[in-house]
C-alpha cells in the first residue's frame, strides 16, 4: 500500500512538472492506460496521482473524453477592489453583461443593509461577470436610489465603481465582507457555464463612503474552480 501511495505521488510531480514547464490550459494529458504503460504503475496509481491533482484543482476530468489541464485558478487579494480592479491586475480583461435592472421594495433584510427604511425603494443589479470572456461571477448589487439618481438606467458593460466614482463623485472607502463555500444552483451553473452543484464562493459586501453611509450591498458566486482567495495576514500584536 505505502509503496502504491510513493509511486503514485511520484508520478503526480512528475505530471506538475510536465504541466508547469508550459502545458496550456485545457490540453489533453495521455490516457490512465498510457500513462500506466510509460511509468510501469498500475492503472490504480494512475487514478491516485490524477485524483489529487484534481483535487488541488491542476486538471480537470470529462466523463469519456479524459483529463485536461485546468485553467490557472484566479488569486483574489483582500484588499477593496473592484471586479474590475481584480481582473486587470491579473492580465485579464474584465466584463459584464447585465442580466436585470429594477426598482424593488428594500424590505427588512435589504433595508437594514442599506440603512433605508424597508418600504423604501433599492435598485437591483444583477451582472454575469466575465475574466478573457469566460463567465467567472454572477453579481447582485443593491443600491440606494437617493444617492444614485437614475443609475439603473446608465448601467452597462463598465465597471460600476468607476460610474459611481466619476458620475456621482462618490468614493468607497471600507466595507465589510464575509465569504462562505457554496454550490451553483442549477440555474446559476447555467449562465455561468459550469456544472450544476459545482463548488462556488459566495461572497457578500456592505460597502461603505468616507461618512460611513451604505454605498452598496452585494451578494456575488464566484466560480470555485476559478477562483482562490489570497489573505496577507499580521500577527496581533
Ligand atoms: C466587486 C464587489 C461588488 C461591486 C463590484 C464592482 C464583492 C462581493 N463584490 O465584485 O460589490 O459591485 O466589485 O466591480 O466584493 P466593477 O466596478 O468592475 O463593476
Amino acid at each position: 500500500m505505502a509503496e502504491q501511495h510513493t509511486k503514485s505521488e511520484r508520478l503526480r510531480r512528475h505530471l506538475v512538472d510536465v504541466i508547469d514547464q508550459g502545458l496550456e490550459p485545457h490540453s489533453k494529458l495521455p490516457t490512465e492506460r498510457d500513462l500506466a504503460v510509460e511509468f510501469e504503475v498500475s492503472r490504480l496509481t494512475v487514478r491516485r496521482a490524477l485524483d489529487r491533482l484534481e483535487h488541488e484543482g491542476l486538471v480537470y476530468r470529462v466523463q469519456g473524453a479524459g483529463t485536461f489541464v485546468a485553467a490557472p485558478r484566479i488569486t483574489k487579494s483582500v484588499e477593496l477592489t473592484s471586479f474590475s480592479e481584480d481582473m486587470r491586475t491579473r492580465g485579464l480583461e474584465p466584463g459584464s453583461s447585465v442580466l436585470v435592472t429594477e426598482t424593488i421594495p428594500a424590505g427588512a433584510r435589504l433595508g437594514a443593509k442599506l440603512r433605508v427604511s424597508p418600504s423604501d425603494d433599492v435598485f437591483h443589479i444583477r451582472r454575469a461577470r466575465t475574466a478573457d470572456g469566460e463567465p467567472m461571477a454572477l453579481e447582485d448589487s443593491y443600491l440606494n436610489p437617493r444617492l444614485f439618481p437614475g443609475l439603473i438606467d446608465n448601467v452597462g458593460g463598465e465597471s460600476l465603481y468607476r460610474i459611481l466614482e466619476t458620475e456621482y463623485g462618490m468614493r468607497i472607502e471600507w466595507a465589510e465582507q464575509s465569504v462562505h463555500a457554496s454550490v451553483l444552483e442549477p440555474e446559476q451553473a447555467e449562465l455561468l457555464d459550469a456544472p450544476p452543484f459545482s463548488p462556488a464562493f459566495f461572497v457578500s459586501r456592505t460597502s461603505y463612503d468616507a461618512q460611513d453611509r451604505a454605498v452598496e450591498y452585494a451578494e456575488s458566486t464566484y466560480r470555485g474552480d476559478r477562483y482562490h482567495y489570497e489573505f496577507k495576514i499580521h500577527r496581533s500584536r
